[in-house]
């Protein structure tokens, strides 16, 4: 079983989870991906989820929208953390989705990034933190990934108008 496990609500949210892959695969991190919905396959995702020992998994990136009970209920049936990435949606942008995730009762946390494509790509970038807690090399190549935003940002930052 891979550290890194996502879930997504249906296939057709497999745009946006490709960002955090993206970023997975630069950092040389083997992940999990699966398609699995609160709604339309909820013993599925009950019984996966309940597979899945915080010995090996360490994290799980949960991505669903509208009314998005995906990173909740996964949050229920697990100790391993949970962070929500809302999809973004037609009728209502995606506040549907980010309500619904971040809104969680007491007791039942999941970290919740931001709508859509950076949401993504930030779920990787914490879930590899959460890694890094106990893996230098993972600190180390963050270390440099940050550094390199850092970077990007000084080169332009004279900016003639
Ligand atoms: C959610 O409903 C999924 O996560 C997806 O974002 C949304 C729409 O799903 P489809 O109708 O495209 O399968 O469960």
């Amino acid at each position: 079983m891979k550290k890194i496990v996502l879930i997504m609500g249906s296939v057709s949210d497999q745009e946006i989870v490709k960002e955090t892959a993206e970023v997975l695969k630069q950092f040389k991190v083997p992940f999990e991906a699966k398609v699995l919905s609160a709604h339309r396959t909820p013993k599925e995702l009950v019984k996966y989820v309940e597979s899945l020992s915080p010995k090996n998994t360490k994290v799980i990136v949960a991505y669903a929208g509208m009314a998005a009970a995906l990173s909740g209920v996964v949050a229920a049936h697990t100790t391993i953390p949970v962070i929500g990435v809302p999809i973004e949606t037609k009728s209502l942008k995606g506040l549907d989705s980010l309500f619904s995730t971040v809104q969680m009762p007491g007791g039942i946390p999941v970290a919740c990034m931001a709508i859509g494509k950076a949401g993504a790509k930030n779920a990787a970038i914490f879930a590899l933190e959460i890694l890094a807690l106990n893996d230098a090399k993972i600190a180390s190549q963050l270390k440099k990934y940050k550094l390199g935003l850092k970077t990007a940002v000084i080169k332009v930052s004279k900016v003639r108008l």
